[in-house]
Parts: structure tokens; sequence; C-alpha cells
């Protein structure tokens, strides 16, 4: 308290914009076409071989104890499958690109998008319970002591949400990805909202979410800098139709209704490397 008397007043009252981030995961979404009319002509040795070598590199992928993949049956015509890939960096992303493109499978499937983010974990809360402390005690934001005390905030609350940062692969039988970003009109504009206000906006999205707690399960990236939007949202459900009921609610929450801007979704059915030759070929092979 006698402390901040001594400290210039300015700092007390700056309170940087910026939240706090945690992050996880780098993830990598391959949205693919399956090339049919040149894959049909090929010999039936041919396919089997080809699907081995792929489901087998699926099955490793599932089943890597730090960080999983996952393949999905996707509906309509932005794809044929779609493969969610965590990893804990993007050099391995990278690798299993490079493997991937390597397979005889490869031949036959064409990207038609892709998406590269990390998972991330937004803190309003606790930054503004950071921001605010180091200013009551009269630390200037920025300065090496505030960078010090920040770090150990963000390490702090990083091994309390390890499991949400690395999280395993959601089993649940349907997909819905869509990237999007927080608007930057002349009007509105998310970027110059005051931080408690974000806050405030945010904490109430967090409720109408929680509401679909046992439903639907919620992993967001960032994509600031890696990709087109600002973030991504998987959402996994066994019912897909809480992917609707769920994103209606949405927009009617504030931080939706005025502050979002959607891309593309995308939508999938889970399917295990098993299965890959049921889908290509229509019996397992
Ligand atoms: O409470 C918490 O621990 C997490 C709170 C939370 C954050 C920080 C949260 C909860 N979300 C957060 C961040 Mn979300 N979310 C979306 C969409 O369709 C739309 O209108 C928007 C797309 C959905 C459907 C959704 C669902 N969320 C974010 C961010 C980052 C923004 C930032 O940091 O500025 C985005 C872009 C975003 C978008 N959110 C939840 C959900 C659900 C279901 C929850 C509750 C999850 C749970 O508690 O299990």
């Amino acid at each position: 308290m006698t402390t901040s008397i001594a400290r210039p007043q300015a700092a007390s009252t700056e309170m940087p914009p910026v939240p706090l981030t945690l992050e996880g995961y780098g993830v990598l979404h391959q949205m693919l076409r399956f090339r049919w009319s040149a894959w049909r002509p090929l010999r039936p040795s041919q396919k089997t071989e080809a699907i081995h070598e792929a489901s087998g590199l699926l099955a490793k992928w599932e089943q890597n104890a730090n960080g999983q993949s996952a393949l999905f049956s996707m509906l309509g015509h932005k794809g044929d499958l779609m493969l969610v890939h965590f990893r804990p960096s993007f050099d391995e992303l990278n690798q299993l690109e490079l493997q991937l493109s390597r397979t005889r499978l490869n031949e036959y499937l064409e990207p038609t998008t892709s998406y590269l983010s990390v998972i991330e974990l937004g803190l309003y809360e606790s930054t503004l319970k950071a921001y605010k402390t180091l200013a009551e005690r009269g630390i200037e934001a920025h300065s090496e002591e505030w960078k010090r005390e920040i770090e150990q905030t963000i390490a702090r609350q990083k091994e309390a949400m390890r499991p949400r940062l690395f999280p395993e692969m959601p089993k649940h039988r349907y997909i819905c990805f869509y990237p999007m970003d927080r608007r930057r009109g002349e009007e509105k504009n998310w970027y110059t909202l005051p931080i408690e206000e974000r806050a405030r906006q945010m904490s109430d999205h967090g409720l109408v979410g929680r509401r679909y707690a046992g439903e639907v399960k919620q992993i967001i990236t960032g994509s600031m800098g890696f990709d087109d939007w600002e973030w991504g949202v998987d959402l996994f459900a066994d019912d897909p139709m809480v992917f609707k009921k769920l994103i209606y609610e949405m927009r009617f929450d504030e931080v939706s209704a005025v502050y979002a801007q959607f891309g593309h979704f995308y939508v999938g059915v889970r399917r295990s490397w098993c299965e890959l030759g049921k889908l290509l070929n229509g019996q397992n092979s």
C-alpha cells in the first residue's frame, strides 16, 4: 500500500488492452476432396495397398500419446474427408502433413482448404485481476517487475489448465468447425472496447456456453498470425442438432450479436482409421 505513493501515479491508470492467453496444442485442419474418378479404375490390389499404407499412418496418429489426430467423413461439397491434428509443435504438424503427402493415397487427395491454429484459453477474468493488482501496487505496465509477475500468473494458470490446453481428441460422433473474427467496423469495433467491457461480454458468453456443457465439447483455437481468420471454433457432439441450437442461442448473446463474423462451416462424421477402406471402397479391405 505505502509503496504506491512513491511510484508515478500514471502507472496505476494504464491498463494494457490485451487479455492474457494460454496456448496449448498446435492444430491443423485438413479438408480433402477424394478423386473418385481416378480411384475407381484402380485394381483392387492397388486400392488395398494404398488404403493399408494410409490407414497405418492414421492408426498411429489416432493413438499418438502426445497429441492425437482424427478422421471425419464430411458432408457437402466442401470436401470428402477432414483430418484434425493436435500436436505439441508446428514442426510435428508439418511433418505429418509431409508424411501424408508421401503416401500412395495422396495421389487421390486434393486439399480444398486447411486451417492452422493453436488451442487458446482466453483469460479475461484473471487478466483483469492481475492488471488491477499490479496497478494498485504501483507496478508500471511492461516494466521488468510487471513482466515477471505476469509470467508467474501465466505459468500458474498454464499448470492448472494443462488438461484443457493439451486435450485428448474428443470422441463424439460429429464435428462442426468454423473460423471467425471479431468485428472491426467503423461503428462497432471489438478491439477499441475497454478491456473491462470485453471481459464482461466474454463472461456472459461463457455463461451461455456452459449451459451446453454436457452436450457439446468446444475447443477454441487462436489463429492470429497463422491463418486468415482470428479464431477457429471446433464443436464436438453426439447429436448434430446441438450445433444448431447452441450457435443459434449464441447469436443473441451480445458478443456474437454485435461482434462475431463467421467463415465457412465444416461438418463431419467421425470415422476410425480402420473404416477408411469402407469409406473409399464401400467395404472393409
Ligand atoms: O468458461 C470458460 O472457462 C471458458 C469461457 C470461454 C471463453 C474464454 C468460452 C466458453 N468461450 C471462450 C472464448 Mn466460446 N464459443 C465461440 C463460439 O457461434 C458463435 O456465436 C461463436 C462461436 C461458440 C459456439 C462457443 C461456445 N469463444 C471464445 C472465443 C475467443 C474470443 C476471445 O478470447 O476474445 C471465441 C471466438 C469463442 C467463440 N464458448 C464457451 C462456447 C461454449 C459452449 C462455452 C462453454 C464451454 C464450457 O464451459 O465447457
